[in-house]
This record gives C-alpha cells, sequence and structure tokens, in this order.
C-alpha cells in the first residue's frame, strides 16, 4: 500500500509516522507556501497540488485524486478537517480504485445530517437530546415545539455541526427572530436553510466516546474524552479519561457508542460525541466521522494506535483487538499550542520561528508540525503542535503538563502556551469543577502578561548580546592548526595537574 497524505501540518506528519512503522511509502500533497513545510520533508515523495487558498489546494478533489494516480498512491488518508468527512471525496476515491482510509460514503452521509442522524440513532435506541428529528417546515412548527417543551430551547440547523448555525431561545419574544437567523445562517453556511428545535441542556459537559471498526461488522470502543473546554467551539484541553465518568459509566457510554456506529455499518476511526448534565444523563450529539485532533490522549491510556488501526481496517483487515482485553491506563492531558496570542484575545501570530525547544522526558509526546526556521503561513490552522502528557493520575498529569510547559520555548511568534499554564494552575480545573462556559469565565481572570517580556528586559538582553559579540572579537584566537613546542609544554603541564 502507497498511502497520499491528503493535508498538512502534525496530522500529516503523524499519519506518516504510522505509514513508515507498517513499512508503507507515503506522499505528500502541499500548497504552494507549504513547500518547505514538515510533512513534505518526511514523507517519500511530495508532490505540488495548488496555490494557497484551501479551496484550490487541499480542498481541490480532482487535484488530490489526480496526485494519488502520477505518483502510483492505492490509499489515500485525509487526516482531520479538508476533506476527511467529505463523503463525495470518499466516492472519489472510490470510483477511482482508490482505498478511502475512513469510513464509507454512505455511513459519512449518514451522520452529516443532524435530522437524519438524529432519526437513525433514536432508532437504534440511543438516547438524543429530547426534540424534533425532522427539518420544520414553517415557523409554526417551532412555535408548537416550544409551547409543549417550554423554554429554554435550541434551534439548531439540519445541515449544522460543530457550533456552527445554532442559537439559544430563553423566551417565546425572540422565538421568530431566532427562527428567522439561523435559517439564512444555515442557507449561507451550509447552502441548506432546514433547522430544527431541541430542549437546551444546561451547564453540559461534553464528553466523546472513541471507537473502532473494521469492514466485518467487529467494533471496539475505547472509553470516552473530557472536551468540555472550549472556547468559540474550539476545544483547548482535552482529557483522557474523563474526570466524572467512572467505570460503570464508561460501560454504558461505551455500549452506547457501539450501538450508534453499529446502525450506520461504521468502519474504521470515529467518535460519538455527546452532551451530559450536571445528573450525569447523556445525551448523543453528533458523530465525527474521522480520526480526531485528540485522539493520542485515547491512545496513550488506552495502549492503541489509531491511525495503525485505521491502516489495517482499510486494508480489509479484521480488528486484533476484543473489547475484554482493552482497559484504561492512567490519565493523558492534551493542549493544543496556536501560533495565536493570549494577551491579545488570540489574534493570529503567524511568521518565523527563530528558536523552537520541545520539552521532552517521562510521559511527554509532541505532536508536532513545525520546526525552528519555518515560517507559519496565514492561510491555515494555526495550531502548531499538540503538547500530550500521561501519566499515572490525573494530579501527576497535570504537575507533568506544567513542568513540560516551562520547557517548551518558541522565539519568534506568539503561542497559546501561557495561557495553558494559567489554566493547569486553576483551582477550578485541578478539582475537574467546569462546564463549557469555563474558559470564557475564567480568561479576564488571567494574568496571561506573566510571560512576556518587558521592553526594558529586550533592551538588557540587546545590550548584553552587543558586549557579548564585541569581547569575541577581542579574544586572542590561539591557532589550533599549528603544533608548538610552547602548546606541547602547556598540555603536559595540565596533565601533571601543575594548572
Ligand atoms: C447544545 C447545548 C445545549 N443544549 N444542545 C455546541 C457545539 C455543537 N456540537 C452543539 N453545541 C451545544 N449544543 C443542546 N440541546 C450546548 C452546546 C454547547 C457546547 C457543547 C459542547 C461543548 C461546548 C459548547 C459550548 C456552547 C454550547
Amino acid at each position: 500500500m502507497k498511502v497520499l497524505v491528503a493535508n498538512r501540518g502534525e496530522i500529516a506528519v503523524r499519519v506518516i509516522r504510522a505509514c513508515r512503522e507498517l513499512g508503507y511509502p507515503t506522499v505528500a500533497v502541499y500548497s504552494e507556501p507549504d513547500r518547505a513545510a514538515l510533512h513534505v520533508l518526511y514523507a517519500d515523495a511530495a508532490i505540488a497540488i495548488g496555490p494557497a487558498p484551501s479551496r484550490e489546494s487541499y480542498l481541490r478533489i480532482d487535484r488530490i485524486i489526480d496526485a494519488a494516480q502520477k505518483t502510483g498512491a492505492d490509499a489515500i488518508h485525509p487526516g482531520y478537517g479538508f476533506l476527511a468527512e467529505n463523503a463525495e471525496f470518499a466516492r472519489a476515491c472510490r470510483d477511482a480504485g482508490i482505498t478511502f482510509i475512513g469510513p464509507s460514503p454512505e455511513s459519512i452521509d449518514a451522520m452529516g445530517s443532524k435530522t437524519e442522524s438524529r432519526q437513525r440513532m433514536k432508532a437504534a435506541g440511543v438516547p438524543v437530546v429530547p426534540g424534533l428529528t425532522e427539518a420544520v417546515k414553517s415557523f409554526d412548527e417551532i412555535a408548537d415545539f416550544a409551547k409543549s417543551a417550554g423554554f429554554p430551547i435550541m434551534i439548531k440547523a439540519s445541515a449544522g455541526g460543530g457550533g456552527k448555525g445554532m442559537r439559544l431561545v430563553e423566551r417565546e419574544s425572540d422565538l421568530r427572530s431566532s427562527f428567522e437567523r439561523v435559517t439564512s445562517e444555515a442557507q449561507s453556511f451550509f447552502g441548506d436553510g432546514s433547522v430544527y428545535a431541541e430542549k437546551f441542556v444546561p451547564q453540559p459537559r461534553h464528553i466523546e466516546v472513541q471507537i473502532l471498526g473494521d469492514q466485518h461488522g467487529n467494533l471496539v470502543h475505547l472509553g470516552e474524552r473530557e472536551c468540555t473546554l472550549q472556547r468559540r467551539h474550539q476545544k483547548v484541553v482535552e482529557e483522557c479519561p474523563s474526570p466524572v465518568v467512572d467505570a460503570e459509566l464508561r460501560e454504558r457510554l461505551g455500549a452506547m457508542a457501539v450501538k450508534a456506529a453499529a446502525a450506520v455499518n461504521y468502519y474504521s476511526a470515529g467518535t460519538i460525541e455527546c452532551l451530559m448534565g450536571p445528573d450525569r444523563e447523556f445525551y448523543f450529539l453528533e458523530m465525527n466521522t474521522r480520526l480526531q485532533v485528540e485522539h493520542p490522549v485515547t491512545e496513550m491510556v488506552w495502549g492503541v494506535d489509531l491511525v495503525k488501526e485505521q491502516l489495517r481496517v482499510a486494508r480489509g483487515e479484521k480488528l486484533t483487538i476484543r473489547q475484554e482485553q482493552l482497559a484504561p491506563n492512567g490519565h493523558a492531558i492534551e493542549c493544543r499550542i496556536y501560533a495565536e496570542d493570549p494577551a491579545r484575545n488570540f489574534a493570529p501570530s503567524p511568521g518565523l520561528i527563530r528558536y523552537l525547544n520541545l520539552p521532552q522526558g517521562p510521559g511527554v509526546r509532541n505532536e508536532n508540525g513545525v520546526y525552528a526556521g519555518y515560517t507559519v503561513p496565514v492561510f491555515y490552522d494555526p495550531m502548531l503542535s499538540k503538547l500530550v502528557c500521561h501519566a499515572a493520575t490525573r494530579d501527576e498529569a497535570i504537575a507533568r503538563m506544567k513542568r513540560a510547559l516551562t520547557e517548551y520555548r518558541v522565539e519568534g511568534i506568539d503561542t497559546t502556551i501561557p495561557f495553558f499554564s494559567s489554566i493547569m494552575d486553576n483551582a477550578d480545573f485541578r478539582a475537574a469543577k467546569f462546564d463549557t462556559g469555563f474558559i470564557d469565565r475564567v480568561l479576564p481572570t488571567l494574568d496571561l502578561q506573566g510571560n512576556r517580556a518587558s521592553a526594558g528586559h529586550v533592551d538588557a538582553a540587546i545590550a548584553a548580546a552587543a558586549i557579548m559579540a564585541f569581547e569575541e572579537t577581542q579574544r586572542v584566537q590561539l591557532p589550533n592548526d599549528v603544533d608548538s613546542a610552547w602548546r606541547r609544554a602547556g598540555r603536559a603541564d595540565a596533565m601533571r595537574g601543575r594548572l
């Protein structure tokens, strides 16, 4: 199998590593500004697929299929984002006789619509958030639902997901304007204006279950991840296991996730996203039909290489792991390191990385997509790398993450590293007391300037560097390529301990 990786950055590097360990040659694809990106350097071959904008490169199905054919790749791994959950792309691979390293296009389609997936999950006996399972045909149907269910409710786009195209409605007087708003947003975001309504689950946690299936109908779960800490629907810290899930609840969540995946004949790696209320009732929210950003926390705790499993499953092999053999071990935490300045409201900070020191040592894993001397382009997601720490307990994993963050150095651009140091010190985070509003509540209380060098420090550093450079020019240079009697005598003295 020769694998083309239809992605960039750390996830492309991650997939290339798994391929190399299994002995499969790899092909990287790259846009113009990505010519010298890390994934291009690591792959066995690389092929250009177009200019900077993703629409003209990483999202071009025709160019990626063409690149696979030109380089003789017979399989494509989509990573996450870009074309990973695009059923049309999975079909284009199938039509071209190329193995898509992911689920079937039918599974992607079934889970791509919120209303269709809710219908299928309900039919399979998977708990969904109480509410409608069909898109409404008129405002009156929303008003009827609100009347019978009571406020607050959420209006969501049928074609939505990941926080786009949804609105909380707390009172009747806001209902019509919210309905119109979500309908028009859905039309412009997804080209599909259909919407439906759900009961609002207050103070939820976002808990998701990792599943893995083969093409022979075998499915296992690998427990849950705690993904509640988000900012603007972007996850910032993820953990495995969730500090609020015990073994009994894990078993129920896992059984639910396997049932959900089986209902759409799922194979490959996938994730069932759930909302969980403070009463620990959980509801299916949506399924991500791809490998996820935060998959390493599951890998470290469950001892399974999810990317290698995806590669084996794509070749038609049966899963070799059975549910009874799987057990969680310890605790893992992931911080997503972004080229953003947390002290300036997370403004993008692209540019040249002048110096990079990645943390190392016991239990530390870097999923890194950059290097010193690399220029972070403005065109793509600003995630540079993921720092993942594993230890025996949650407290030890937090201490290890704090230690690793102090070793982490990135010069030239701003990153979210200081923000994570503050989170790791936060008492509520340490006590695992948080819901989806946590990040917005703590942000104003954080001192993110602390790690930044003041103007005075920078001036002092420049003066010190200038003095050092001058002293270097004044140093007596001993010729080291000539042998001399003096030099021999000096060495002999030194060896006799006379100096
Ligand atoms: C909800 C909800 C409360 N009740 N649905 C946000 C992302 C999208 N996948 C679904 N989301 C939510 N749906 C009901 N019926 C609260 C959220 C939500 C949220 C969920 C998970 C993680 C962070 C969140 C932040 C705000 C809102």
